[in-house]
């Protein structure tokens, strides 16, 4: 797991390419969150995450990973597949009839590395400090992930979790929130505004962190890892992670048209044509 970061940005593309093409091939899906997502997903599974292979559901002795907003499993199950979790080309089943990867993800499945169906929005962080608690109580030293949107953030749930977590002093938990400021059906500002979320997740009682570069691989890494030196010291930690919807694909990026809809032929190509790789290794 000491891939070098041309290696890791070769991957975002990689992976850019891949959400694409599974979303393109079953008419659904979505790619805009995906994209948006991608360095968060190859720092953490690329770098920053400690994780054992093969899979094993127990996750003892190994950090663990939630993903809360579940509609953005392209990008789970393609990073997944590329460090290894599961064969790539199983990538090609993506929401079809009987397939491991379901439109959102569930854990019926068996598929390796998911520990948590996710989809209804808001429970993966009440999922997070569960698992954090039980690491406490077995004496082990490993992290809990969780990921979220902001839109997301507009479930009840999730501030009973985030007092909850501050509360209890769940301080080996970090959780990112996807701030990209679209939803589902307009801008997050539009449709329910968050205010000063800094502000609100610190008088939680939260340690913040502000990252403005979410889709920088490198400014991700760091901010992780400050998150993880963050960790400990008796407080759970937030990652405000600044991304775009739909980064790397021009006529995606910033709107939340691309929330949940499929990209046409023409549009595939002409996607595709942005995210050139030395090696292209499409399954
Ligand atoms: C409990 C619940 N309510 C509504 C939905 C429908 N829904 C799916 S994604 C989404 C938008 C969420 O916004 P955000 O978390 O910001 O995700 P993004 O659009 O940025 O990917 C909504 C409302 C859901 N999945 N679960
Ligand atoms: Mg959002």
């Amino acid at each position: 797991m000491s891939k070098s970061i041309e290696e890791l940005k070769s991957l975002t593309t990689q992976i850019r390419r891949d959400i694409l093409r599974m979303v393109h091939a079953v008419n659904s899906g979505h790619p805009g969150g995906s994209l948006g997502c991608v360095e968060y997903f190859t720092a953490l599974y690329g770098k920053v995450m400690n994780y054992k292979l093969p899979f094993s559901m127990e996750g003892k002795g190994e950090d663990v990973f939630y993903l809360s907003n579940g509609h953005i499993s392209p990008v789970f199950y393609s990073t997944l597949a590329r460090v290894g979790y599961f064969p790539v080309e199983e990538l090609s089943t993506f929401r079809k009839l009987n397939s491991r990867l379901q439109g959102h993800p569930t854990t019926h499945e068996h598929l390796e590395g998911i520990r948590m169906s996710s989809g209804s929005l808001g429970q993966g962080l009440s999922v997070g400090i569960g698992t954090a608690l039980a690491k406490k109580l077995d004496g082990d030293q490993s992290l809990v992930y969780t990921l979220h949107g902001d839109g997301e953030l507009q479930e009840g749930q999730i501030w009973e979790a985030l007092m909850f977590a501050a509360a209890k002093k769940v301080d080996n938990l970090i959780a990112t929130i996807d701030y990209n400021g679209q939803q589902i059906d307009g801008s997050t500002e539009h449709v329910l505004s968050l205010g000063d979320l800094h502000s609100k997740l610190e008088a939680f009682g939260w340690d913040v962190i502000e990252e403005k570069n979410g889709n920088d691989l490198e400014a991700v890494i760091a901010a992780l890892e400050f998150a993880k030196s963050k960790t400990g010291n008796g407080k759970p930690v937030a990652i405000m992670l600044h991304t775009e919807m739909g980064n790397g694909v021009d006529f995606m990026m910033g709107t939340h048209a691309w929330h949940g809809k499929a990209p046409s032929d023409a549009q595939l190509e002409s996607a595709l044509a942005q995210l050139t790789l030395d090696e292209v290794a499409d399954y």
